[in-house]
């Protein structure tokens, strides 16, 4: 399922944690392909995509082979991953750490 060097991420708008990756992701540009899994259609049961998330929920990430879930922790994948400006996760420890206070 994975493609060479682009972030490939498993979404459906109809999702909040889905969006929140979604506008990380347009607000910043890495390379990346957004391939829909349709809630209402049940694609997230599809053995193809279980394989990819056991738990069959989405956003899911594969990035060069790497799959995360949880939109906490693939949003702060890419900020570190992609260097994304500060303002997205803070670099500095008290700084950040408030932001993980208040997601964990
Ligand atoms: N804590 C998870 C929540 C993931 C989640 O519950 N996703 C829902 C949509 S908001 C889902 O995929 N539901 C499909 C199902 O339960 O069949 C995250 O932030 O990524």
């Amino acid at each position: 399922m994975a493609t060479g060097r682009l972030v490939e991420v498993y979404l459906d708008l109809l999702s909040q944690p889905c969006r929140a990756v979604q506008i990380l992701l347009s607000c910043n540009r890495p390379p990346h392909r957004v391939r829909t899994v349709a809630l209402r259609k049940g694609e997230e049961r599809t053995p193809e995509f279980t394989k990819l998330n056991p738990m069959q929920k989405v956003p899911v990430m594969v990035d060069n082979g790497f799959v995360l879930t949880e939109s906490d922790a693939i949003l702060k994948y890419l900020v570190t991953k992609y260097n994304l400006p500060e303002h997205w996760y803070p670099r500095q420890p008290e700084r950040r750490a408030r932001v993980d206070e208040y997601t964990a």
